[in-house]
């Protein structure tokens, strides 16, 4: 229950307090019916120079700890970093959050480390809405780098990525998801491949089978998380590709997109409720095709369904 006024709220996230930035966050989270005009208060300027950066990539390839380590790089820049963490598992068994959390313990005193978590499931959808308000909220409190680490197997997860600015690809060898992430489609979204445990066997002949997979021998990396080896360069060409990508149009072309699924997201998330009480409302017969009835409740709400779909 927050009981200070907006306005109040905002000021604190401006003034940079951790506790406001969470406090914010989950209001949003929470619908709050204050959360629009919380929202619509945070200063556009720190939202426009964020840079957003998604790490995504199989379960165990290393991206918490290369996380860790790129925490620690933006840090020692004096820049405050946000961290966004999707979790796909249950909120309830939290075993990915746990190990994130242990992961990224060395930061947990840093007031300038903001990290959250949010589960895909276990919630009505609005991940893309959540995120996109997270880390417009972290900006307003003075992160300029925000890295949103997700597991990258779900629609939903992909959606995620899909706002980020740069994406780094965490691959490691020995785990066999290479062709599972080709096959998601994810080596065409990716910035950059990293190739991970470097110092595994099998990571020479990964790095290969991944350079002829990019469009470009130099979108790959290796690093070893563990030791930080490679974490120097890869931090270099990312804040590189960021400074490219601001000047050649990449940039505002993608925030473009990005903004086009955080409003699609937000107008899905603010129908829920009508359309949970339509339903309620309307007799939803057991024996008739879902699909008809969707189709009806929409018209209930005079809402055109596209007819070719
Ligand atoms: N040998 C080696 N192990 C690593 C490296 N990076 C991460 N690990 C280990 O791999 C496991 C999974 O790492 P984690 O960062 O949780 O992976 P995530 O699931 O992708 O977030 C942990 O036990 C890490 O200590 C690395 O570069 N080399
Ligand atoms: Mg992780």
């Amino acid at each position: 229950m927050i009981i200070d006024p907006i306005e109040t709220l905002v000021q604190q996230v401006q003034a940079k307090n951790p506790r406001a930035i969470a406090r914010a966050i989950t209001l949003v989270e929470d619908h709050d019916s204050r959360a629009g005009q919380l929202l619509s208060a945070l200063d556009p300027q720190s939202i426009e120079e964020m840079t957003v950066i998604g790490i995504t990539g199989p379960p165990g390839a290393g991206k918490s700890t290369l996380t860790g380590r790129l925490i620690a790089r933006f840090r020692s820049e004096g820049r405050r970093v946000g961290i966004i963490a999707i979790d796909p598992s249950s909120p309830i068994s939290g075993g990915a959050i746990l190990g994130d959390r242990v992961r990224m313990m060395e930061h947990a005193l840093d007031g300038d480390v903001i990290v959250r978590s949010m589960a895909t499931r276990g919630r009505l959808g609005g991940l893309c809405a959540a995120a996109g308000a997270a880390m417009r909220i972290m900006a307003a409190g003075g992160c300029s780098v925000i890295l949103i680490e997700t597991v990258g197997v779900g629609q939903s997860e992909m959606d995620i990525i899909s706002l980020a600015d740069i994406t780094l690809l965490v691959l490691a060898p020995g785990l066999g998801d290479e062709i599972q992430a080709m096959k998601a489609g994810l080596l065409e979204v990716a910035d950059l491949l990293v190739v991970n445990k470097s110092d595994s066997p099998g990571a020479e002949t990964l790095t290969l089978e991944m350079e002829t997979a990019a469009h470009d021998r130099s979108q790959v990396w290796q690093t070893d998380a563990l030791t930080g080896k490679g974490v120097a360069e890869l931090t270099s060409r990312l804040i590189a590709l960021d400074r490219e990508h601001r000047s050649d149009g990449t940039r505002s072309k993608r925030r473009g997109q990005a903004h086009e699924r955080e409003v699609i997201d937000w107008a899905i998330e603010l129908l829920r409720p009508q359309l949970s009480s339509a339903a309620k409302a309307m007799d939803c017969r057991q024996s008739a095709d879902p699909r008809q009835l969707a189709q009806e409740l929409l018209s209930a709400l005079e809402l055109k369904a596209n007819p070719d779909i």
